[in-house]
């Protein structure tokens, strides 16, 4: 096994980008229920993702839905973001909620509402060159509910024309990358599927746009680390939205439903190169949390991704290699659950205070007194929530 003290170069590159939605209200479609302390604007949720960097130092960058995050001033509220120690990270366009798009956007057979979900993106552009952000993502809502409602192929050659636009306005060093989904909100078909189709619609563009894998965008028993595998190979992972799922979409916190799963891919991410702040491959959260606290979702979120990023790195892969080569069957599995298996967390705590980090973060924000001083302070005005 890999001595602990080889990896922490490592370990210190990581960087999670935190999901501006996650410290806001969310729920399921019965019901939300609001919190005491939920931001009410955007520079609110930054001062909470703010926190969860500086307890942790694993989450330097914030990412921001549009319209849900729109201010008058972004420039001020990227200077806010650094006062605070963080960056503002990815811009993500919202096509599923305007009243519009109910058939559509990028897809859609009516030029005029293609037009509009089209110039929305250019809006996001414009955003991305004020907040100094790299990436827009798209996930869209586009799909149908019903045999013969639409001709899916027409959808398909509409929505690789309005990439194209959209493309065409992305700078040198800004990146596109287009999020699959097999199902929901459309049931019959969606647009964008699956990682084949998203592959194809970006390659189709160019050499700044790649694929944003979702771990909750798949079906049950999908073996996900084997699509990582296949986009890392053919250089189009562009980023993950982490989060974990029981049954479908359910944004739950990532490494709680299954930790192995989430090693497994963290196994397949450093084994094709895609870890680390030069790889190209942009780690983020897609979660909300509907009952627990949101700062301590997001910390605990971060802890899980950080401990098994640890035992994926500790994976002694000259071992597993020579098992592999001599078809070992079990010797090569043994290797690699003998790094599963490794329990990093004491490791971990002892590393985060000789950087002066708490050696407990969950413990530290439960004692900083925060949650009590945000319940206090933000009484009035509209509390952000899913949709504001
Ligand atoms: C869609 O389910 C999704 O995963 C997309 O990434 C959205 O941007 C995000 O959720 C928030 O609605
Ligand atoms: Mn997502």
């Amino acid at each position: 096994m890999t001595d602990f003290s080889a990896i922490t170069a490592q370990l210190a590159d990581q960087a999670i980008e935190l999901p501006s939605w996650a410290f806001g209200n969310s729920g399921t479609r019965f019901r939300v229920f609001g919190q005491a302390g939920v931001p009410r604007d955007p520079f609110e949720k930054i001062a909470d993702a703010a926190k969860v960097n500086e307890l942790t130092a694993l989450a330097p960058t914030v990412a921001l839905h549009i319209p849900w995050d729109k201010v008058d001033d972004y420039a001020g509220l990227r200077s806010h973001a650094e006062d605070l120690g963080v960056g503002l990270g990815t811009i993500n366009s919202n096509t599923f909620q305007d009243e519009a798009y109910m058939l559509g956007s990028l897809a859609h057979s009516d030029d005029a509402v293609r037009q509009k979900a089209i110039d929305h993106h250019f809006e996001c552009i414009d955003i991305m060159n004020q907040t100094g952000s790299q990436d827009l993502k798209i996930w869209l809502a586009d799909g149908t509910n019903y045999p013969g409602q639409d001709d899916m192929r027409g959808r398909q050659d509409r929505l690789a024309d309005s990439l194209r636009q959209i493309y065409e306005r992305i700078e040198d060093g800004h990146r596109l990358v287009l999020e699959y989904k097999f199902f929901e909100p459309s049931f019959y078909h969606t647009d964008v599927p699956d990682w084949g189709t998203s592959y194809a619609q970006v390659t189709a563009l160019g050499e700044k746009a790649f694929v944003c894998l979702d771990t909750g965008h798949h079906a049950p028993g999908t073996n996900i680390e084997f699509i990582v595998m296949q986009l890392l190979r053919l250089g189009k992972l562009g980023s993950f939205d982490f989060n974990s799922r029981f049954y479908a979409d359910d944004d739950l916190i990532v490494g709680a439903a299954d930790p192995f799963q989430l090693f497994r891919i963290l196994v397949e991410v450093i084994r094709g190169g895609g870890y680390g702040k030069d790889s190209g491959v942009a780690f983020m959260l897609d979660q909300c949390h509907n009952i627990e606290k949101k700062i301590p979702g997001q910390i605990r979120s971060v802890l899980n991704v950080q401990e098994m990023t640890a035992r994926a790195l500790l994976l002694d892969r000259e071992a597993l290699e020579a098992e592999q080569r001599a078809g070992n069957v079990l010797g090569a599995h043994q290797v690699l659950m003998d790094a599963f298996y490794t329990d990093v967390r004491p490791a971990l705590a002892e590393w985060r205070e000789s950087r002066g980090l708490p050696a407990d973060p969950m413990k530290a924000y439960a004692e900083s007194g925060y949650q009590e001083k945000i319940e206090a302070d933000r009484v009035g005005g509209d509390q952000a929530g899913w949709g504001a």
